[in-house]
């Protein structure tokens, strides 16, 4: 039996790759921060199979000591402090978290003698193209980060490659652009507003606040980009390839498409107040990806688009906000 160990396995993207591990047959271990945050709870809930250990990306002798323990065959570093706005307020923690905590992975395989065994899978990000230098973003594009989080993932990229090229691990990097669904955390953009526009429709609230309406995000759905993780390490070589959709819409679109898939009546005026705090102190403000890359060798295709996403989500969380639920 192959098994997989996953860091960052209570988050959006540890829940998608954790039921898709299990339906191929692996025995699944997680990497775990926090003993009591409600996201556990859920997890553990939904997944009681997974052996969860604790430990934290911070902390080199928690993933040194596991992964000597587990001996895995592949490993996916999705552990990171992941919200853009909060690594503006913690940039240092930011750093040792986002940044350092793939080369204490790297380092913690060649220390358990894994160089040549265990595959490695480096979650690195659009926000790395930034101030963007071409338009769509491949796998060529110079990066201009324009964040604490966009710059420890771009040092996590660069150590991956390096490892890579320096010990010939099997070691690869997915630059995934934006990708949401009902696992997705309340403090990003599309699932505030999923959950707000929920709320307007169930009657509980009238309005809700949003910052910058105007950046662009190519938005693909999480269930469909945890394929392409588990495909790069299935291939003999390692690589980096982008994921995306190729088509980008505005924040402010996304809020259109809410209305709509909610049923309201009204326009985005109706429902959002801007609030000026929510503007960041440098922003991101077009990506659009072009993953011809892995199509083509991999064969991987989104197969859910923005509108049928929007639904997805705004269902899900018609459904939670009936019952009170904070998922
Ligand atoms: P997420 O929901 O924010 O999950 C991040 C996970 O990292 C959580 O389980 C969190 O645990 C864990 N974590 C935080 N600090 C840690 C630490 N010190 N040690 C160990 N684990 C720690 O993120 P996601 O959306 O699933 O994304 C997965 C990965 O892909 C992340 O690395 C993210 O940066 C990257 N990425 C995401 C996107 C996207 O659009 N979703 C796009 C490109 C790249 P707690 O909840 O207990 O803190
Ligand atoms: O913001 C604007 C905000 O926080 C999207 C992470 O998964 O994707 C994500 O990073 C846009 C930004 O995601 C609000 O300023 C307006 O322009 O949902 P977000 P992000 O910053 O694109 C990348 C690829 C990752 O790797 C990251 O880990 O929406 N915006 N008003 C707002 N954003 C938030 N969060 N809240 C607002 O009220």
């Amino acid at each position: 039996m192959q098994k997989a160990l996953i860091t960052g396995i209570t988050g959006q993207d540890g829940h998608h790759l954790t039921e898709l591990l299990l339906s191929k047959g692996y025995e699944v271990f997680g990497l775990i921060n926090g003993q009591h945050n409600s996201s556990l709870a859920r997890f553990t809930q939904l997944f009681p199979e997974v052996t969860l250990a604790p430990g934290d990306l911070t902390d080199f002798s928690s993933l040194s000591n596991l992964i000597n323990k587990v001996r895995p065959d592949e490993i996916y570093n999705l552990g990171a402090i992941s919200f853009v706005g909060l690594s503006f307020m913690q940039p240092e923690l930011t750093a040792n978290v986002t940044g350092l905590g793939a080369l204490r992975l790297l380092e913690a395989i060649r220390n358990a003698d894994l160089t040549k065994k265990c595959k490695f899978y480096q979650a690195s990000s659009s926000e790395m193209f930034g101030k963007v230098r071409e338009t769509p973003q491949n796998e060529k594009t110079p990066f201009y980060p324009r964040s604490p989080y966009g710059v420890a993932k771009t040092f996590a990229h660069y150590t991956t490659i390096n490892y890579r090229e320096s010990y010939g691990m099997h070691a690869s990097t997915g630059i995934l652009f934006n990708h949401e669904g009902e696992f997705r955390g309340h403090e990003f953009v599309t699932r505030k507003i999923t959950s707000n526009i929920a709320k307007i429709k169930l009657g509980q609230i009238e309005k809700f606040s949003l910052g910058d309406l105007t950046p662009k995000r190519d938005w693909g759905y999480a269930r469909d980009y945890v394929e392409a993780m588990w495909l790069m390490l299935q291939q003999d070589k390692p690589d980096d390839f982008v994921v995306a959709t190729g088509v980008s819409n505005s924040v402010f679109r996304f809020v259109e498409l809410a209305i709509e898939a909610a049923d309201l009546k009204g326009t985005v005026e109706d429902f959002v107040n801007f609030d000026k705090e929510l503007i960041r102190p440098a922003e991101v403000d077009t990506l659009i990806g072009d993953a011809s890359k892995i199509k083509q060798d991999l064969g991987w295709e989104p197969k859910v688009q923005l509108k049928e996403l929007v639904k997805i989500m705004v269902e899900n969380d018609l459904i939670l906000e009936s019952k009170g639920s904070n998922h």
